[in-house]
């Protein structure tokens, strides 16, 4: 049930304790290593033997992810290359990528950290596990493996793409655990239901989704078409990559690995932290690795802490879904909203298919959202009134929970773009 029982209930003062030890050691390779740090702290006067407490953390700069790219490619690294057993890349897709570095050491805490997660999630070394992120300069396919292989089950290295043989592998050799973003699990499920499958032949039982935001009505529809146990695990490459904090089989909130990630929550504007409990800015700093530690690392994530304690046994504390990116947020006529609530409101409504896009253009100086949302080819076909009384439905619910009215377009089942690694469901034309 537990991967490393030990540190994952451990009492909640020995952690704190391990934890300041592990900063303190942190921060001193930091300093003596990496001479942006150096820099930093001694500009700001900083002396690191001063830094005792979790309160003194807070006079430590951030670290952005900006920081990183001047930095390209190596310059944060705080080993030697030649201690370098393994090199990740961040995808750049907003600029410069972010370079990634883990020595024998990190590889090994990886793997155990996976390991945690893949166990929390159901995977025992029984299972049969198939790897449908991509393998790459992608921490996904490669964190998930190592993670799998150290529980000892029989992993299938898929890779994310060609679904039909996908499913075909899947059908043959039993797999069991199925591990790929919500989005792809869903075409995934779609492919099945389109080769003629029945859901119930197949061995399937689990499934552990990350690497994108997904909302609670994508899992229930996952649960039920793939007829699975569906659970959220959540990292980025620039503090690892999976592992960072996973669900357990409660299904309710993230389990942090704090005993090697220190976690604070602050208000993005203020960076000031938020009360308890509420939402904003994750920041982590890494409190074990060696060639790439970071200090109070902005992800940009935004969640929040759920400090009541877990029905699973575990003392690690969990963080709630990730809603989305700060830089996801779409300011639309003055509201602040996330894909992810326009994704809650239309999972929630019969007779939609679980496959939207949101597209924003600019009319004058007004933004101009329509939302497009896959029906069910009856709807589709229905006549015009059904159809528009579901168009009033949709618009009536977002326009309640988002607080602004946008437009909504009904198209027909499989027109819209499908994903085999992270969706991109927003299309903001006002940048072009
Ligand atoms: O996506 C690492 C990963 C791989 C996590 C496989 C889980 C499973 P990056 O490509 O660096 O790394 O992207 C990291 O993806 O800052 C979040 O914005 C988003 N993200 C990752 N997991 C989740 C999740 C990997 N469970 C960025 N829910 C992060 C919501 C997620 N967003």
């Amino acid at each position: 049930m537990y991967w490393e029982e030990n540190n994952e209930c451990m009492d909640r003062d020995e952690l704190k304790q391990l934890q300041l030890e592990r900063l303190e050691s942190t921060l001193n390779r930091v300093y003596l290593n990496v001479p942006f740090y150096r820099k930093k702290f001694d500009e700001m006067n900083i002396d690191i033997d001063s830094i005792r407490s979790f309160d003194d953390l807070r006079r430590l700069p951030f670290t952005t992810k900006d920081d990183l790219r001047d930095n390209y490619p190596y310059g944060l690294f705080a080993v030697p290359l030649r201690e370098v057993i393994r090199i990740h890349a961040s995808s750049g897709t907003t600029g410069m990528s972010t370079v990634v570095g883990y020595t024998k050491n990190d590889i090994k805490t990886w793997s155990n950290l996976v390991a945690r997660t893949l166990t929390a999630g159901g995977v025992t070394k029984d299972d049969v596990v198939q790897i449908a992120f991509g393998y790459g300069l992608f921490t996904g396919g490669f964190g998930l493996h190592y993670g799998a292989e150290r529980i000892g089950a029989s992993v299938i290295p898929m890779s994310s793409g060609n679904t039909a043989r996908q499913v075909k592998i899947m059908q043959d050799f039993k797999t069991t655990a199925l591990i790929c973003t919500p989005s792809y699990a869903l075409l995934i499920a779609d492919t099945i239901k389109d080769m003629g499958i029945n859901v119930n032949s197949l061995s399937l039982k689990y499934g552990l989704f990350g690497a994108e935001p997904w909302s609670e009505g994508m899992r229930q529809e996952i649960q039920e078409r793939l007829k699975i146990i569906a659970t959220d695990n959540y990292g980025l490459s620039e503090v690892m990559g999976p592992g960072v904090a996973g669900e357990c089989l409660e299904r309710d909130g993230l389990h942090l690995n704090e005993d090697h990630f220190l976690i604070e929550v602050i208000n993005p504007d203020t960076l000031e932290p938020v009360p308890a409990g509420d939402v904003g800015e994750l920041v982590i700093t890494t409190l074990t690795k060696e060639a790439f530690p970071v200090i109070r690392f902005r992800t940009r994530d935004l969640t929040r802490i759920l400090p009541e304690p877990c029905k699973c046994g575990r003392n690690l504390i969990r963080m709630s879904r990730v809603m989305g990116r700060t830089d996801d947020m779409l300011i639309i006529k003055g509201a602040n909203v996330f894909p992810s609530q326009i994704e809650s409101v239309l999972f929630d409504i019969e007779g939609t298919e679980p496959h939207y896009q949101i597209i924003i253009d600019r009319k004058g100086a007004l933004d101009d959202v329509t939302v497009h949302v896959e029906v069910s080819e009856t709807i589709f076909f229905d006549e015009m009134k059904k159809q528009s009384e579901l168009i009033d439905l949709i618009k009536r619910r977002l326009s309640s929970e988002l607080g602004i009215s946008v437009n909504v377009r009904l198209v027909e089942k499989k027109t819209l773009e499908r994903f085999e690694g992270k969706a991109r469901r927003v299309i903001d034309n006002r940048k072009l």
